[in-house]
């Protein structure tokens, strides 16, 4: 792996100066959500810190990324471009950042739609993405104070709003999001 140093120049160069302060405020919830919950600190510092690396990369250069590595895409992934930004972060994670750990790459793979039965510190990534600082929307308080007492239940309210925002759109929903939550439900959620 590189050293965090780099990794920030890259980002720096790499994303426009609102989503790198985005990243940061990822990087900073992350910590602490994974001091709280007993996760590894700097596992979840590389895997927030890297995972929007590909965000505002062009949708040509997206595209020809994931068909290089001959990733065969779901109908929800080939039709919804905002996707393939975390489909490309733990291809740029390797190839960039030089990042070998699974669990990070998984986190920054699956940070945007989560998936059924989650890691620990796929949730963290997942959660402290939306509810960083800088983030703003109806109930984040209190999803920002249910993520210091329960990954799950957090998870679950979480997806719910994602859901319901993408509702609102009319945006097609990814298959991954509806199963992330029906797992949570159907296994350890305490409601
Ligand atoms: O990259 P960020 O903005 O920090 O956050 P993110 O990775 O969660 O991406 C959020 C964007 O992705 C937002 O524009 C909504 C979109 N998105 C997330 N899940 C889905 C989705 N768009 C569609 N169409 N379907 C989804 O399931
Ligand atoms: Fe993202
Ligand atoms: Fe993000």
């Amino acid at each position: 792996m590189i050293r965090i140093y780099e990794m920030n120049k890259y980002l720096k160069e790499n994303l426009i100066e609102n989503r790198y302060n985005h990243t940061v405020g990822v990087v900073n919830t992350a910590i602490e959500l994974a001091e709280i919950h007993g996760e590894n600190k700097f596992k979840a510092e590389i895997a927030a810190l890297s995972h929007d690396i590909a965000k505002n990369m062009k949708v040509t250069d997206l595209k020809k990324l994931i068909d290089e590595e001959g990733i065969s895409l779901t109908i929800d992934e080939e039709k919804n471009m905002e996707l393939w930004h975390a489909i490309v972060a733990p291809i740029l994670g390797k190839k960039v950042f030089k990042i070998e750990d699974d669990e990070i790459l998984s986190a920054m793979r699956w940070h945007t739609t989560g998936k059924e039965n989650m890691s620990r510190l796929d949730k963290i990534i997942y959660l402290a993405d939306l509810i960083e600082p800088s983030r703003k929307f109806n109930g984040i308080d209190e999803l920002r104070k249910v993520a210091k007492e329960d990954l799950d239940l957090a998870m679950v309210k979480a997806l719910t709003h994602t859901i319901k925002y993408l509702l609102d759109r009319n945006l097609a929903i990814d298959g991954n999001t509806f199963k992330a939550r029906n797992y949570l439900l159907y296994n350890n959620v305490k409601l």
